[in-house]
């Protein structure tokens, strides 16, 4: 349990799947563990992908912290997906005139001065972790944003278009090709030198319970545990660790999961990503795994296979429904 008692929750997570999952969990966790003045005494951080982020125009863009940022914040465009509600787009104009940066991912005048503020902290000196910390201040998240690391990693992606292959970054690859031309391989520029900051490692080690939010399970989650030193550091972990499914009947909930899963030669199901993931009996990750009702023919399959996996509605079209899936992943984690 926390130092006020409350218990303490990690949580691996990527960009939007991994925003909403979070806003819910801090939505179920101010009702089931309030602390009196509309927070809650449990303590919840989020260990983020740090895989997508880039220089651009000079500065550093880090999506899935500030997706989840943003959303945590009440600042995202919740439509969209991505970015700042009420956003514009002058000084992109303005970028694109000049031919600098990428003209086909919009840097919206609101997020350029995230990117501004970031990049002005880290020429300062401070690391990637002391810099998120500091923009986070700005907003009363209520949850601990961590990057996996604060040595830099980037997915980029190699692939074949107009019959050359070419290796990108993963957001051109992403953004760009909208993932539509098929990834030979992804590769994880710079991983070797980078490792998990000690807070990671803390945050994992005294974690009451670890959940892998509904992210991409390889641009997202995976490149989370390819931090060398991560993925033992969960393994080693006392607490129980939870897995939700990003796959929903056969579908990627959000973004191109499916191409990222064909990539790396997993079928796109609940059933092969759980496998991916492995049950923790068995060497893997998984103690639980929730899948949607409409894959509940899958739970003997993966009860079989050393997975407790539980069906239940993983949609997360609204806060009440994050939050309900919120405490499902914490009741399966109990009944560990
Ligand atoms: N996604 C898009 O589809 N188009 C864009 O122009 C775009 C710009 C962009 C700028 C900053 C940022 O943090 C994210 C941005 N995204 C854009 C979303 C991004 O591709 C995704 O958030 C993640 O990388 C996938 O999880």
């Amino acid at each position: 349990m926390g130092l006020n008692g409350g218990v303490k929750i990690t949580v691996l997570a990527g960009g939007v799947g991994g925003a909403r999952f979070l806003r819910g969990l801090r939505t179920h966790l101010r009702e089931a563990y309030p602390n009196g003045d509309g927070g809650s005494t449990a303590e919840v951080t989020a260990v983020v992908n740090t895989g997508d982020d880039m220089w651009l125009t000079g500065l550093r863009v880090c999506p899935d912290l500030d997706s989840i940022m943003y959303t945590l914040g009440g600042a995202n465009d919740d439509e969209r997906g991505w970015g700042r509600k009420d956003e514009s787009e002058r000084v992109s104009a303005e970028l694109t005139a000049y031919g600098v940066g990428w003209p086909w991912f919009t840097l919206g005048d609101l997020d350029l001065g995230t990117h501004i503020a970031r990049s002005s902290f880290l020429r300062d000196g401070l690391t990637l972790t002391e810099a998120t910390a500091r923009l986070a201040e700005r907003w009363p998240l209520g949850i601990r944003l961590l990057p996996m690391s604060d040595q830099p990693i980037e997915t980029h992606v190699d692939i074949l278009v107009d019959g050359k292959r070419r290796i990108v970054h993963f957001e051109e690859w992403w953004v760009k090709y909208r993932a539509g031309v098929p990834a030979q391989r992804f590769i994880q520029v710079g991983v070797e030198a980078a490792r998990p900051t000690p807070s990671v490692l803390r945050a994992i080690e005294q974690a009451d319970v670890i959940l892998l939010a509904p992210s991409n399970p390889v641009v997202s989650i995976g490149t989370i545990l390819g931090v060398p030193g991560l993925r033992a550091a969960v393994l080693a972990a006392r607490a129980p660790i939870v897995g939700v499914s990003p796959i929903i009947a056969g579908a990627a909930v959000r973004g191109m999961a499916d191409a990222c899963l064909t990539a790396i030669g997993v079928e796109t199901t609940t059933t092969a990503v759980a496998k991916h993931y492995g049950a923790r009996s068995r060497g893997g990750l998984l103690d639980a795994w929730l899948v949607d009702e409409a894959d509940a023919a899958s739970t003997p399959v993966l009860a079989a296979a050393g997975i407790r996996t539980t069906a239940v509605p993983l949609w997360m079209s609204d806060v009440a429904k994050s939050s309900r899936l919120a405490a499902d992943a914490l009741a399966a984690a109990r009944r560990g």
